[in-house]
């Protein structure tokens, strides 16, 4: 039995990913940070039924010794690196915070492998907010990066340090530069799942409003079901290298809106309100990527459409808040 160590296994793709490996038969290890919300924290995993079927340990990303005696003891066969401060708009507010955990955390976990168990295999939960202000459209792995984020360089800084463990150590280390991805499990400060909670709100006459930020920024959306098994696949080639992984789709945060609330039968005009106070310092526009090389050498597809998508997610958090 394959062993996976999955780093951030309460978040999203931790508890997709997690799904998708125990149905290919691996043992899963997942690392969960101390809290004294215990009882809370596996509330995904809970939701898709795999909370008993994983072994739960506690480590963090910014300590070494408890990594490394992880690896040690468990000896994984893929490593899957997806813990971070993920969320753009606190790493203004946490600038150092964000760069020791989503930057210095993914060198730390490079060098707990490194350290215990070198033949491992290493996936670094890269991001296309490295693409930033984006120098070509749309964007691919040769495209130059342009980071306009604290949680943006501090990505970039991880990314490199992939790139160079596989070049100095030879570890078979792949990056997957992976644009946005949601789900009924995404985080409700994310703008979808903001969007899909409150459109559900209003339905059931729990709120009578939905306010946004910045509605005109472009974003390259799938469902993370698909994209985890993207991160699964990289670490089966031969050759560790990076990929993108998009839909190839754009669309505003208008058009997710919109799709929402035609989905709940509501009229978006009827409920919209903006607030200067959710701009960003410094926003990434644009998105929209090519995973050419994805389908090509991975035969990696997205699967779910935007239409789908938004329609799961509001389905979802009417039956939460219904129940
Ligand atoms: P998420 O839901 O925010 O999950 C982040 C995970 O990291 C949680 O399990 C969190 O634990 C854990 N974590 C945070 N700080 C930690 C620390 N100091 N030590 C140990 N664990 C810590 O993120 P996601 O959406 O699943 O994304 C997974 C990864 O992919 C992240 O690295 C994100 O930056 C990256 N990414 C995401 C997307 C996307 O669209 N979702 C796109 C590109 C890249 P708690 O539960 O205790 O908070
Ligand atoms: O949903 P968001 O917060 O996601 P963002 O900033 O694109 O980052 C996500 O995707 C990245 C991959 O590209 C990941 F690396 C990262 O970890 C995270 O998962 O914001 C999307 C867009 C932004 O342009 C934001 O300004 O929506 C805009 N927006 C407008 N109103 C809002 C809101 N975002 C949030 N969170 N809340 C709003 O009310």
């Amino acid at each position: 039995m394959k062993v996976a160590l999955i780093t951030g296994i309460t978040g999203q793709d931790g508890a997709y990913l997690s799904e998708f490996l125990l149905g290919k038969g691996y043992r899963v290890i997942g690392i969960m940070r101390r809290s004294a919300s215990s009882d809370v924290i596996g509330e995904r995993l809970r939701w898709l039924g795999v909370l008993d079927k994983i072994t739960l340990v506690e480590g963090n990303l910014t300590d070494l010794g408890s990594l490394v005696r992880i690896v040690q003891e468990y000896r994984p066969d893929e490593v899957y690196h997806l813990a971070a401060q993920s969320f753009v708009a606190t790493s203004w507010q946490q600038p150092s915070l964000t760069g020791l955990v989503t930057g210095l955390g993914a060198v730390t976990m490079l060098e707990a492998v490194r350290i215990a168990r070198p033949q491992a295999r290493f996936y670094q939960a890269s991001s296309s907010e490295m693409f930033g202000k984006v120098q070509a459209v749309p964007q691919s792995e040769t495209t130059p990066f342009y980071p306009r984020s604290p949680y943006a360089a501090a990505k970039l800084y991880a990314h490199w340090m992939t790139v160079n463990y596989r070049e100095s150590f030879g570890m078979h280390a792949s990056s997957g530069i992976l644009f946005n991805h949601e789900s009924p499990l995404r985080g409700i400060e994310f703008v979808t799942r903001r969007i899909t909670h409150t459109v559900a709100r209003i339905k059931l006459g729990l709120t009578d409003h939905l306010t946004l930020g910045n509605m005109m920024a472009k974003r390259d959306w799938g469902h993370a079901r698909d994209y985890v098994e993207a991160m699964w696949l990289m670490l089966q080639q031969d050759i560790a290298e990076d990929y993108v992984i998009a839909t190839g789709r754009t669309a505003t945060v208008t058009d997710f809106c919109r799709l929402v609330f035609d989905a709940a039968d509501l009229v978006m005009e009827d409920y919209v309100r903006t607030d200067p106070a959710l701009l960003r310092p410094a926003e990434v526009e644009l998105l929209q990527g090519d995973a050419a090389k994805a389908a090509r050498q991975l035969g990696w597809n997205a699967r779910v459409g935007l239409e789908d998508l938004a329609a799961e997610m509001l389905a979802a958090d009417i039956n939460r808040l219904r129940g």
